[in-house]
């Protein structure tokens, strides 16, 4: 042990850090295991002040710190290098919810609260908190935040960068940036919050923030549809929205395939219907006082044969079984085997022609691929996620992976979408920010990192 890691247990103090082997293990790897690193100790601070004094440690040592909150990330941004040097550094203690202002439809909570625990604390002062995704039992809003997550509700309500009114950081150096405001409207200069939102921890650590809260939204009905191209779900969604006015709250696409694996890895897991269909829309609407809106909207998507068949959930018992078997496809989808995950976005009205395209290039590049394709249609968002066939070597996945990957995200790029709709960059998909958001922007992006952490101590070797 040095000077500096006994200052560092100083700081957070007893049943505050980890070193032993068995302990850091679970944080030391990302959850599909794809990346794995080392760490020289992991800390736990339970106040923001202690996260600053901890950050100032590193800075003057010049040692680099990886924030970590429930460790659900998709692209490696989450776990520390292999040089075993790095501090991790955990939200999970600093988890307390400090103040629910009913009126101001806000909330105050600190980063290592669980997503979830946030959404029962607004369903309890009869508000709602609408972020939510399938890892919401365990990812943190710290990391939410991090990475601008998305999930079911962006439709409705935007993404987690759109629900946040105010934000307490910690910068490079240990200073406390402290903008936990509780505004709706706020043009007094620059809004600094916005940089840290979707900066996955490497130009602030997100300590705290105030949360946009809204109104319950009373009954909801969800409804499971056949339909046979994915272009279909783009008409009846822009159908529905006419009649639902703004109150779909999810409408998600699923491919047959992909609820096969489902049904096949996960135990009691169950299509309610009988017939095979080509592809799926899982949605969810606020029916309010209004119980057969949704009914009469999809009698005449049936008559237009745009819905092939129908099965609406008449319980929440019943919804939950459905949602249930959307947000177990990432666990299915690991349990089948490593894909190449591509979570690209084009805009809405182009979907059908992104996913023809996208099959013409498979089918050249590598017909016996599998394609598992799914996500929030509604947000113009798929998870393109292909599966290459068991039969080939290592090198001929490496190459065949790179290959079909360049042309997908080229294809998507050229579309005008983006290689990163919501999982962010973390270390999977460094070059790709290189290779996508070249010149202006991305030298802007590289100014700011340098300003904000010169010594590049924050997250180093993610996303810049
Ligand atoms: P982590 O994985 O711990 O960290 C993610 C990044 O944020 C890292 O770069 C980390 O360094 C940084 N970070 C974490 N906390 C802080 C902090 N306090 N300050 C600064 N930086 C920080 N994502 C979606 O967008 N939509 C989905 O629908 C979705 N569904 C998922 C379903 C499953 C089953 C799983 C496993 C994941 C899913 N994800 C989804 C991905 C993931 O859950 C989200 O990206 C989530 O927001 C990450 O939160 P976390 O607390 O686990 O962050
Ligand atoms: C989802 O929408 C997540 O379920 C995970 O964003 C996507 O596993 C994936 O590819
Ligand atoms: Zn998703």
């Amino acid at each position: 042990m040095t000077p500096f890691d006994d200052r560092l247990k100083a700081i957070v103090g007893p049943g505050g850090w980890k070193t032993d082997p068995g302990e850091l293990e679970p944080h030391l790897s990302e959850w599909r295991g794809v990346y794995t690193g080392k760490t020289r100790m992991l800390v736990a601070p339970q106040t923001t002040e202690q996260v600053a004094q901890v950050i100032e440690a590193c800075a003057e040592a010049g040692i680099a710190i990886v924030a970590q909150g429930g460790n659900t990330g998709m692209c490696g941004g989450a776990v520390p290098d292999q040089s075993g040097q790095q501090v991790l550094l955990s939200l999970s203690r600093l988890n307390r919810i400090r103040h629910v202002d009913r009126l101001n439809y806000s909330i105050e909570v600190e980063a290592g609260c669980i997503l979830s625990d946030i959404q029962d604390a607004a369903r309890d002062a009869d508000r709602h908190f609408p972020l939510s995704l399938g890892a919401e039992g365990s990812c943190q809003i710290g990391g939410n935040l991090a990475t601008d997550a998305g999930g079911i509700n962006v439709i409705r309500y935007g993404t987690a960068r759109g629900l946040v009114l105010g934000l307490e950081v910690v910068l490079a150096d240990g200073t406390i940036l402290s903008s936990l405001r509780s505004l709706r409207k706020d043009t007094a200069g620059y809004d600094l919050k916005q940089l840290f939102i979707g900066s996955e921890g490497t130009l602030g650590i997100i300590t705290a923030a105030t949360l946009r809260l809204c109104p319950d939204p009373g009954e909801t009905v969800t409804a499971l549809l056949a339909i046979r191209e994915a272009g279909d779900a783009v008409q009846l969604l822009g159908d529905l929205r006419g009649s639902l006015d703004d109150r779909i709250e999810a409408f998600e696409l699923v491919s047959r395939r992909i609820f096969e694996t489902v049904e096949r890895f996960i135990p009691g897991a169950r299509l309610p219907m009988d017939e095979a269909y080509p592809w799926y829309v899982l949605m969810e609407v606020a029916t309010g006082s209004n119980h057969d809106a949704l009914e009469g909207a999809l009698m005449g998507a049936i008559d237009d044969g745009l819905v092939l068949d129908a099965v609406i959930a008449k319980s929440s018992a019943e919804a939950d079984k459905l949602w249930h078997l959307r947000h177990s496809i990432s666990e299915a989808e690991r349990q089948l085997g490593k894909a190449l995950k591509h979570d690209i976005s084009v805009p809405i009205s182009r979907m059908q022609e992104f996913l023809q395209r996208g099959d013409e290039l498979l089918a050249e590049l590598q017909p016996d691929a599998t394609l598992l394709a799914f996500g929030h249609v509604g947000d113009g968002n798929l998870h393109y996620n292909v599966r290459l066939p068991e039969s080939l070597t290592g090198e001929q996945r490496e190459l065949a992976g790179e290959r079909i990957t360049t042309a997908i995200l080229d294809l998507v790029a050229q579309m005008g979408g983006s290689f990163s709709a919501e999982h962010g960059v973390g270390q999977a998909k460094r070059e790709l920010l290189a290779r996508y958001r070249q010149g202006a922007e991305y030298d802007l992006m590289r100014r700011l990192k340098e300003t904000l952490d010169p010594q590049n101590i924050l997250n180093p070797g993610k996303v810049i």
